[in-house]
């Protein structure tokens, strides 16, 4: 998790105090072949008519965009090194990107960071943020809490990069909400036994997570039962089935067609009567009908009376999952979240953000196929993932 994103605020953040030197070197060889091939380059950047113009005006012969031709003309020497820059960063990319960003941040930067010089870094910032799943509103409370800790505040030149790296680190871990935990949850309930309802659209993962957590509750010897509240899919009772049988679980069913909120009291009565401590409800996942789904919990709700509603969503699908996290909740509230698929999702914005738009923890992250990836969420790993601690 995070590959993507930590590399990319660590060059962002750290790239001048570990590639100041070298992004000098770096950066001057491919100048003097920018320089050789001038023309094609200038070209793409618009602004050869430019230097045409101001060369005309000095009466030179031909146009040579040789150094020692513009030396001596300030305003030819100027434009020219910028333009060069700009078709280095064309043509190479990667030096830009690796080196030179923080060097020309803090050259610009004395003794306090002005508005202008946070806007110009808030914007890569941004891009990255933008890039790798985190939602907009979490940008807009990163740059607030940023602003606040930078902008026009005394830094010492040689900390500027502490100093941006732990205002980064202080947003995020206010950011994200700490999770709950459910053992203790499930201990704290003395009357009957404690309902999960399990939501999401399909393919989340849902099914996948109740046997994990399932295995999870084993192991903490507080006995459960699954209800196969998946009533709509294709093979999704035979599924859960299996599930059951290889942990040693009772799985309570009806046919497909059946009403889901019929079969999760069926599991509640079984529980009930053998003194079973948790109800797992598994429910269909409807990609293209999220008002039947909503509908349809309603229902399920209202029968069951969960203790406990979690949303489950891929952290590969980035803003949809937010955006899902964020209509769930608002449409019957969502105790927290179960993000799956942490495993193979480079970026992890997602992580970051379904918490703080739902106002609701990440209480665990699956993190593969088997019984065992499943993890308690926790802020400070996330943090150091990030390489902010
Ligand atoms: N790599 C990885 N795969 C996972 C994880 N969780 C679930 N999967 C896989 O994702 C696929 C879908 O998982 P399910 O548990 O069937 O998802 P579901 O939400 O119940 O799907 P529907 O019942 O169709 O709505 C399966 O192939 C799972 O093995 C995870 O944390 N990591
Ligand atoms: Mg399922």
């Amino acid at each position: 998790m995070f590959k993507f994103l930590k590399e990319k605020l660590s060059n962002l953040i750290k790239g001048s105090k570990e590639t100041e030197e070298p992004v000098e070197k770096k950066a001057k060889a491919p100048v003097k072949d920018v320089k050789e091939n001038t023309g094609e380059k200038i070209k793409k950047l618009g602004k050869k008519q430019e230097i045409h113009k101001k060369q005309k005006e000095k009466n030179e012969e031909e146009v040579v965009y040789s150094a020692e031709k513009i030396e001596g003309k300030p305003e030819i020497n100027e434009l020219e090194e910028k333009i060069i820059e700009e078709a280095n960063e064309i043509v190479n990319p990667e030096i830009e990107e690796k080196t030179s960003f923080f060097s020309k941040f803090k050259k610009k930067f004395t003794s306090k960071l002005d508005q202008g010089t946070f806007n110009n870094f808030f914007e890569k910032l941004e891009q990255i943020l933008l890039e790798n799943n985190v939602a907009l509103g979490v940008v807009d409370k990163i740059r607030e809490d940023m602003e606040k800790d930078l902008v026009n505040i005394e830094i010492k030149k040689e900390n500027i990069e502490d100093e941006v790296k732990k205002s980064l680190k202080n947003s995020i871990e206010r950011i994200l909400v700490d999770p709950f935990d459910i053992m203790e949850k499930i201990k704290l309930k003395k009357e009957g036994p404690f309902i999960i309802l399990f939501f999401g659209i399909n393919g989340s993962g849902k099914t996948t997570s109740i046997a994990k957590l399932t295995h999870k509750l084993q192991k903490n010897n507080i006995p459960c039962v699954l209800a196969a509240g998946d009533t709509f899919r294709a093979a999704s009772i035979e599924q859960l089935n299996k599930h059951g049988e290889k942990l040693g679980v009772k799985v309570i069913s009806q046919d497909y067609g059946a009403d889901p909120a019929a079969v999760a009291f069926d599991a509640i009565k079984y529980a009930t009567s053998h003194g079973l401590k948790v109800v797992l409800i598994d429910t269909a996942g409807r990609m293209h009908t999220k008002d039947n789904l909503i509908k349809e919990m309603e229902k399920i709700i209202r029968v069951t009376k969960p203790d406990m509603k979690i949303f489950v969503a891929e952290s590969i699908t980035g803003n949809d999952a937010t955006e899902q996290a964020k209509i769930f909740n608002e449409s019957f509230g969502i105790d927290g979240t179960i993000l799956t698929k942490a495993d193979v999702d480079e970026k992890g914005g997602t992580a970051i953000s379904v918490g703080f738009i739902t106002g609701k923890p990440i209480l665990m992250l699956g993190t593969g196929q088997n019984y065992d990836d499943l993890e308690v969420f926790s802020k400070e790993e996330i943090i150091s993932n990030l390489g902010l601690d």
